[in-house]
């Protein structure tokens, strides 16, 4: 490897997004979209906050200032805050709601993400002391907003607190909601006139709720008009009262975090605390249904679960408020092709609602597309149960999905085309943070203006050094080497990810062992390697296995780029030579090509190291090779008899992968700056296309790359330097 940092690749996405919210951006707070939804929405607010969090404080806090300056008298944050200059392109609009004193907002909420947001600028804010006044003037409010919920919409005192309209869950047209909608009994006649304005805006009709959906909507806001937004007379007329798995999910980890928000400004957080149990308690307890292994929402009428298959039923896990076993099993179902699990290739991960289900649409808004925001809040809660590796996989599709297809609504989850509104508040806030949370210990790489902090080590370490191991010559090194190297691969490395959990091999007997062999490559003779087969085994092997130690023992916790010259500071003896990562990669593997960047090769002159380079050089390496970072291809064990076969294989299953991203409608290709660094072995652009066409899946996307070689647009991907740990 080399120590060239690029910062190609999600930069100019980032920047799209951040177009996107300042076309959306009012002055105030943030349209979800220009034209669908031209007022502030309540948990999309707390959306964008996030988003903004990492590049404009001022925005953030703004965004939710604004919401907040509506809050009701009796706690009650609203769904919408209608803005009165943009009245006439949505319905309903106040003068259908009448909410009590004339307030330009609806009369019901929405999940309670607010304190979730608020930490999150805390925690993002670089100017902390602003962050922690605004923490102090936000945190009565939020807790006001809580107190709302747990008086008027848990009576009973359960720990759940219910949702009285569709439009209160965020996911309005839920297949979850089919059920109590259905016992809605509505009389065309004796509802009020009303006109939709949502299919006004070029969405098809397919991709929005149906009218049916909607006479009930319309019947229940009536219902609140009439009742004067009177929380006990509508407790006790309303025939939808359902204990919503998201919305108390979101309620207990925002608990969780106004607990944390509290502690920061010196509060007593009893009786936060006091709730966070509670609704924790309720969610496992009561919500759980160990029949069908998952989390259903409670239909209060009926008093009875409600058996659906939504995604909202993993939201315990953002929660943090499902048990180990509980998680297990969400786990098992998420990976499961009802969800679309990872890389399965025919579909997009996850889909809002259970694939293999009647009800489910790829298309239908919440029935069945792709959402940005809950597999946002699922990939957060996998990473708190220590599922960090699917975790890391959802953040990194979700990413994709913008890139690919645009900053839409949603996305069909077979296709990934993207639907509803385009230019999507939500997707582009999100995105931003996505991008620079799952990138975060590289965040120099996305300031493009910025040159990393990194240090420099002097002198070479000989990495196979051990006091009192005295090196022996022993025919059988090589493969002797190798068992031990697969030993430490069986036990350490996650093959399926390529992770490696570098902290547990350190204490590991296996490693102390493995450090007791590679001494012995200081009597190794490098003429016993004789085919170009075992050759090629043994020196990826090596190479592979010095980086690991290199982390190891320089006890690096982010990046392999923490140390600027890690590929040439770290070596083994073998036989008389040293060798360095960077000698084994370009002056054996790469047959002395120069390395990307610089100006000489690294065997100068007549080096006597010359003599063990393999020619012609194998492109497949650079799909073989580990750097220690999550853009380097998966560690595999090499063996001689078998070498071309796994490199075939590395070389399909990398070049397959979101390393390489076809995108016909853009006409562009989304490719690894793998093949940027190295034009010397790929060639240009033709060559390139030439070398992937034989391993690339035969679809649609490759059919479409070999007919527009000449025109696709290249693009060199983000390269993740980050631990692959
Ligand atoms: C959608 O809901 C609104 C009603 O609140 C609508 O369809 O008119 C939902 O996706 C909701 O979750 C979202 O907050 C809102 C604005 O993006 O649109």
């Amino acid at each position: 490897m080399f120590e060239f940092f690029s910062t190609k690749g999600f930069k100019s996405y980032v920047k799209e997004a951040r177009k996107i919210l300042d076309g959306n951006w009012t002055g105030r707070y943030t349209k979800p979209s220009p034209t669908l939804y031209p007022h502030q929405w309540n948990w999309d607010s707390a959306f964008m906050a996030i988003g903004y969090a990492h590049y404009s404080e001022d925005r953030a806090i703004k965004e939710i200032h604004s919401l907040f300056g509506h809050q009701w008298e009796n706690g009650m944050v609203p769904q919408i805050v209608f803005n009165p200059e943009a009245l006439g392109n949505y319905f309903p609009e106040p003068d259908f709601w009448q909410v009590p004193g004339g307030r330009l907002t609806s009369g019901i909420t929405m999940p309670p993400l607010h304190a979730i947001a608020c930490l999150h600028i805390y925690q993002h804010a670089k100017n902390r002391r602003s962050a922690h006044d605004f923490l102090k003037e936000m945190y009565p409010k939020l807790m006001a907003s809580h107190r709302y919920l747990y008086r008027h919409r848990d009576p009973v005192k359960t720990g759940l607190v219910y949702i009285r309209h569709p439009w209160e869950s965020g996911l309005d047209n839920s297949p979850s909601w089919d059920c109590p909608l259905k016992n809605i009994q509505v009389e065309k006649t004796g509802l009020p006139a009303y006109k939709r304005k949502d299919l006004a805006h070029g969405v098809p009709v397919e991709q929005r709720p149906s009218n049916e959906d909607y006479d009930r909507y319309v019947y229940l806001v009536d219902l609140f008009r009439e009742n004067h937004y009177d929380e006990t007379e509508i407790y006790r007329q309303c025939p939808f009262l359902v204990q919503d798995v998201l919305f108390n999910s979101i309620l207990c980890r925002a608990n969780r975090d106004l607990a944390e928000v509290g502690k920061i400004i010196d509060q007593d957080v009893s009786e936060v605390e006091e709730w966070l149990a509670q609704t924790s308690r309720a969610i496992r307890e009561r919500m759980w249904s160990p029949e069908r292994k998952q989390f259903d929402p409670i239909d209060l009428i009926t008093g009875e679960q409600l058996p659906t298959a939504t995604a909202a039923s993993f939201m315990p896990l953002f929660a943090v408020a499902a048990s180990q076993k509980q998680a297990q099993l969400l786990y098992e179902r998420l990976n499961s092709v009802s969800f679309c699990a990872l890389h399965q290739g025919n579909c997009f991960t996850i889909p809002n609602y259970d694939m293999a289900r009647n009800e489910f649409d790829p298309k239908n808004y919440w029935r069945g597309p792709v959402w940005i925001n809950i597999n946002w809040m699922l990939s957060q809660g996998l990473k708190s149960y220590g599922y960090r590796e699917k975790s890391d996989a959802m953040k990194k599709d979700m990413i994709q999905l913008p890139v690919r297809f645009g900053f839409h609504e949603y996305f069909d989850s077979i296709t990934g085309k993207g639907y509803g509104s385009d230019s999507f508040g939500w997707t582009s806030s999100l995105f931003i943070d996505l991008v620079y949370e799952y990138y975060d210990e590289d965040r120099q790489a996305l300031n493009w203006l910025g040159r990393r902090k990194s240090r420099k080590l002097k002198d070479v370490k000989i990495l196979n050094e051990v006091p009192g191991v005295i090196p022996s010559p022993a025919a059988d090194l090589a493969p002797k080497l190798m068992s031990s190297i697969g030993e430490l691969k069986d036990m350490f490395y996650s093959m399926d990810r390529g992770l490696v959990d570098y902290a547990a091999m350190k204490r590991s007997e296996e490693y102390r062992s493995y450090l007791e062999s590679v001494v012995h490559l200081k009597a190794f003779d490098l003429k016993g390697l004789v085919t170009r087969e075992e050759k090629l085994a043994f020196w990826i092997n090596l190479y592979n296995t010095i980086v690991v130690q290199g982390i190891v023992e320089l006890g690096l916790n982010s990046s392999v780029r923490g140390i600027s010259n890690f590929f040439t500071h770290i070596a083994y003896d073998i036989g008389d030579y040293t060798f360095a990562p960077d000698d084994i990669e370009h002056g054996i593997l790469r047959s002395n090509a120069h390395p990307p960047y610089r100006m000489s090769p690294v065997f100068k002159g007549r080096d006597p190291r010359r003599a063990y380079m393999i020619e012609p050089m194998d492109n497949r390496i650079h799909f073989a090779l580990v750097c220690g970072s999550r853009s380097c291809a998966p560690i595999r064990f090499y063996e001689a008899g078998a070498i071309d076969d796994q490199l075939e294989t590395a070389t399909r299953n990398f070049i397959n992968s979101s390393e390489v991203v076809i995108l016909p409608e853009k006409n562009k290709i989304l490719l690894s700056e793998i093949f940027n660094w190295y034009k010397k072995d790929f060639g240009h652009r033709r060559d390139i296309f030439r070398f992937l066409r034989p391993y690339l899946d035969q679809d649609e996307k490759a059919e479409y790359l070999a007919e527009h070689m000449d025109t696709i647009e290249v693009e060199h991907l983000f390269y993740d330097w980050n631990l692959n740990h």
